[in-house]
């Protein structure tokens, strides 16, 4: 991986790749939605597979010239199935939402009632948010987490289930710190004739390592992102049972797809062979000790987790008892070098451009190879720089603690 030709024909896209990398160098991101791909994901999702159109699937093209193609998509099928250990899966989807949209499209119709987790409570926007496509397409009801708990509340989900009479249920979020029981919702789903969408996008890695449960053997649809905890490049996936194949594949091309990215696919393939090693089952375990010990010591701090604390590989920040927006926090956190998103807290009355709360989330810090003391001196400065948000110099000067602590810990400095 060399910009070398980058550098002679675009110097201004060079330049913004150089300060890119020098971001990921300098800031501690805590977004729990991003990773660092590891520069063999990078040099595949680079190579010269972006040339190749591969309509269709490995042997089954509409081009010719495919061989290399299949060999790369097969290879990306069969570690993923080993992965997972999913009937059937589909590594065309170029994203995580157009994953749900393939399993939407190939079982409901117009107008039919989807039941997921409300946005608000930690859902995701392509679970039938009235913004989203499925939104648009679909009667949406909406089970959220309980007021006291802030535990994903079967009673009503069974409830809804039996009101509503949804065709899928949907369960996975975007902002839930607990374990799900998919195995619970698989019941619920069957005692009311429902279809199951298990979106792991989030927990990938953890279920592929057995540090979540997993959804494979429960749910009739399985879809995630593989660039999360999965650390791969930015995509998707399709896992169901062998009845649901043909339609799922035909659903995600032609039906909402053309070309695959065979770029990505090779990506995939490259991520789905790392994972399946044992320095990722080491660096998954290590995601979990570090999202642990960053809420214990957050909490020591006087910070309100919701549910109390994490199962997983990220938190939720309540910062309703200490006076401050979420907007305000991410802000004062980006001046100090920390790089995280404000996020709305179960039962918020600010509004998503404001929010109550924070989502924090450990995956990118473990890929850099940080463990228990820097998630302390993390949880330090998320204190110092919160208490300090009004106050320029105060951040100013944290932010050279937290480049010190990056530096401590290079990722990509030698991709250059
Ligand atoms: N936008 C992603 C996240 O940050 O969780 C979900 O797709």
């Amino acid at each position: 991986m060399n910009l070398q030709y980058l550098k002679q024909v675009d110097p201004e896209i060079y330049e913004a790749a150089i300060q890119e990398v020098q971001r990921e160098e300098d800031k501690i991101i805590l977004i729990a939605s991003e990773n660092y791909a590891s520069k063999a994901v990078l040099e595949a999702q680079g190579s010269v597979f972006t040339n190749k159109y591969a309509e269709g699937y490995p042997h089954r093209r509409y081009y010719g010239g495919c061989e290399y193609a299949d060999v790369v998509e097969t290879l990306a099928i069969e570690r993923a199935k080993r992965l997972f250990g999913a009937e059937h899966i589909n590594v065309q989807p170029h994203s995580g939402t157009q994953a749900n949209m393939a399993v939407f499209f190939s079982v409901l119709n117009y107008g039919d009632t989807i039941l997921g987790m409300s946005l608000n409570h930690g859902g995701h926007l392509s679970h039938g948010a009235p913004v989203n496509f499925t939104g648009m397409l679909y009667k949406t009801v909406f089970y959220g987490v309980h007021k006291e708990t802030g535990l994903i509340d079967m009673e009503e989900v069974r409830e809804l289930t039996q009101r509503h009479k949804p065709k899928i249920i949907i369960v996975g979020a975007s902002a839930y710190s607990r374990i799900i029981d998919f195995e619970g919702f698989s019941k619920i789903a069957k005692d009311n004739g429902a279809l199951l969408l298990a979106d792991i996008a989030h927990i990938a890695g953890l279920v592929a390592t057995g540090m979540h449960p997993s959804p494979i053997p429960h749910a009739d649809f399985v879809t995630s992102t593989t660039h999360k905890t999965l650390r791969g490049p930015r995509g998707g996936i399709i896992m169901c049972k062998e009845k649901y194949a043909k339609a799922i594949d035909k659903m995600v091309f032609p039906g909402i797809q053309g070309g695959p990215l065979v770029h990505v696919i090779a990506a995939k393939a490259v991520a789905f062979k790392e994972a399946l090693t044992e320095e990722f089952y080491e660096y998954q375990k290590q995601v979990l000790i570090n999202s642990k010990r960053l809420a214990k010591k957050l909490i020591n701090h006087g910070f309100q987790i919701i549910s109390g604390g994490t199962d997983n590989h990220l938190m939720l920040v309540d910062l309703r008892n200490i006076n401050i927006t979420g907007k305000d926090a991410e802000e004062a956190l980006d001046k100090a070098g920390i790089t995280a998103n404000k996020n709305a807290v179960p039962y918020d009355d600010k509004p998503a451009s404001i929010t109550s709360g924070l989502r924090l989330g450990t995956p990118s810090v473990t890929s850099r190879g940080m463990k228990e003391k820097e998630m302390d001196e993390i949880a330090e400065i998320i204190a110092n720089a919160i208490e300090a948000f009004d106050n320029a110099p105060k951040l100013k000067e944290i932010s050279t603690r937290v480049k010190e602590l990056g530096r401590r810990f290079p990722v990509y400095s030698a991709v250059l």
